[in-house]
């Protein structure tokens, strides 16, 4: 099993206090794991670290100048995502998405912070930031998610602005998708465009974001991967954390982002483990040609991975004042 460093964290005061160090097997850490102390990886690089899905470019250049800044990663990956939600040319995120095939432009989101606290959204209308609703939801409620106008009303109550998602360019390509009403989701085309971020701030801690406006002309009421905990998103500190797109009923189906970051746990590299949820999917399911997804992840020490079944996926990481676009390795080679 591959070797990891890690640093055992006694908290005493509330600020970590680092009482030594260790060499232990990802194995050996969770079994030595007692409910004084906790178990971290260090992040050897000390310098935080943004990656995003696709080439958002902007959205994770701004999470990385929050980061750099000293802003927490959860905040850091909200302000990140909020690019997207807010840029109308973006088709799948926020205002300017495309609708579900009656017209209704719907957003589903989630976040999750360093500490194992989550809040989700799904099926809002007329609310841009829904990533920020999201936290709302973990931070202002007893609750974990929130859904369709009960989401819409908290997000009044919260000081949030009632918004037209639907714009002129949206409309339009939706009228003419209704002359010829197929459903079917084209690989990379069907414009497989959320954000999942995840962000690793000056303190080591990891936290991330997923927001989209799901799939382009779905079912009214449809709810994709993206808002649901463990599936589009997951984060454990200890750990690392993984995001996905694509589609997201088969990353349902496998809770693709959860077993990334156990497949972590138990040893592999992000690489590794996104490359193993992948395989999940396509070992058991033929149809995996006829639809795209995507991972990233990252642990502990900073480490960065992805996989995707097809060609095509693309993600930015920020580290060091570098915004870099990845082409990760994919599994369709044929
Ligand atoms: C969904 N996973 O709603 C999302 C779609 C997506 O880029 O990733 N689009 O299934």
């Amino acid at each position: 099993m591959k070797r990891r460093h890690f640093i055992k964290k006694a908290s005493l005061t509330g600020v970590g206090l680092t009482v030594g160090s260790a060499i232990l097997s990802c194995a050996e850490a969770s079994s030595n794991t007692t409910k004084n102390e906790t178990i971290m990886v260090s992040n050897n690089s000390n310098t935080p670290i943004a990656i995003c899905t696709w080439a958002f470019s902007a959205a994770n250049a701004k999470a990385g100048e929050e980061l750099s800044n000293g802003t927490k990663a959860l905040d850091s990956a909200i302000a990140g995502v909020a690019i997207e939600e807010e840029n109308l040319k973006n088709t799948t995120v926020g205002k300017g998405g495309a609708p579900d095939r009656e017209g209704n432009v719907t957003l589903d989101a989630c976040v999750m912070d360093s500490n194992g606290d989550c809040g989700s959204v799904v099926c809002v209308e007329n609310i841009t930031n829904v990533a920020e609703l999201a936290k709302r939801v973990m931070t202002e409620t007893p609750h974990v998610m929130l859904a369709g106008l009960g989401a819409e009303e908290f997000a009044y109550h919260q000081g949030f602005e009632k918004d037209q998602l639907l714009t002129e360019d949206s409309k339009k390509a939706w009228k003419e998708w209704l002359k010829s009403p197929e459903y079917k989701p084209l690989i990379n085309i069907e414009n497989h465009d959320t954000i999942g971020m995840l962000c690793m701030d000056k303190d080591g801690d990891i936290a991330g974001a997923c927001t989209t406006s799901g799939l382009s002309y779905k079912m009214k009421g449809r709810v994709g991967d993206s808002p649901i905990i463990g599936s589009g998103l997951f984060i454990d500190n200890e750990i690392g954390g993984a995001v996905a797109t694509g589609m997201g009923e088969e990353v349902l189906k496998t809770v693709g982002s959860f077993l990334i970051v156990e497949l972590m746990r138990n040893g592999m590299s992000p690489q590794k483990a996104c490359e193993e949820a992948v395989n999940r999917i396509t070992n058991k399911n033929d149809r995996y040609k006829d639809f795209q997804i995507a991972y990233i992840a990252m642990n502990k020490s900073g480490d960065v991975g992805s996989y995707c079944i097809h060609e095509g996926f693309t993600y930015m990481k920020y580290q060091n004042g570098e915004n870099e676009n990845i082409h990760p390795d994919y599994f369709n080679k044929v």
